[in-house]
């Protein structure tokens, strides 16, 4: 693997030094991709979702192996909802909302089993778990002093919602400083439109926030 390579990338090539890169998985929590899960009862279509996850184990597979630093992050609250301040806790129609009790014990509460992430992209031993009460992970986290310590510069960024936790975690990391490549495939959006629409967004502008990539080159290169 060499540790500087060019990907085709939208709205231009970007050269990535991957020993600076790492890749960050946003909220691939049971919550919202499973069958019965707090996203379907909010009216939404999983199976939009369930698409990104065999890109994103092939994508995972391949940081493993090129040693790649990886960050999973998890959207929830404290069982107390001290951390969900009432304009979140108060959106929805009642009994769907965080905290109450759902399929996979209650919504978007740590340590339930529909907070945790899907089977198939466990976190292994010694890769960061970010719990995040936001939509980004930067707020109220710890995520920007994990990366500076291991002198992060850019991120993949994958994961779920692309026009909600994605976007919004793109926007805080871009105002930081990094430089994010928003894995195509690798995200996912309950609807259609926004999918396009969101990726559009982000490399609009000359790359106003970040750039886009398939995750195709990017796993040629970690090998
Ligand atoms: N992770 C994330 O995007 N949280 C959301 O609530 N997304 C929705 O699209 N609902």
């Amino acid at each position: 693997m060499a540790d500087t390579v060019t990907i085709s990338a939208q709205p231009d090539d970007l050269a990535l030094d991957l020993t600076t890169t790492a890749l960050v998985i946003i909220d691939m929590q049971r919550d919202f991709l499973l069958p019965g899960g707090f996203g379907e009862t909010l009216g939404n279509d999983v199976t939009q979702l369930q698409r990104v996850v065999g890109p994103l184990v092939e994508l995972l597979a391949a940081a493993r192996r090129a040693g790649m630093l990886v960050i999973h992050t998890r959207e929830g609250h404290l069982p107390d909802l001290s951390d969900c301040p009432p304009a979140k806790l108060n959106r929805g129609a009642p009994s769907k909302r965080i905290g109450d009790p759902g399929a996979f014990g209650r919504i978007l509460i740590r340590g339930e089993y529909g907070h945790d992430i899907i089977d198939e992209l466990t976190p292994s031993d010694g890769e960061v778990v970010i719990d995040k009460p936001g939509k980004g992970a930067f707020y109220a986290t710890d995520l920007g002093a994990i990366l500076a310590e291991h002198g992060i510069t850019q991120l993949l960024v994958t994961g779920v919602t692309t026009e909600v936790c994605v976007h919004t975690t793109t926007r805080e990391a871009n105002d930081r400083g990094y430089e994010c490549v928003v894995v195509s495939d690798c995200v996912g959006s309950y609807f259609p439109e926004f999918q396009r629409v969101g990726l559009e967004m982000i490399a609009a502008q000359g790359g106003i926030f970040g750039w886009t990539a398939p995750s195709g080159e990017l796993i040629a290169a970690l090998t």
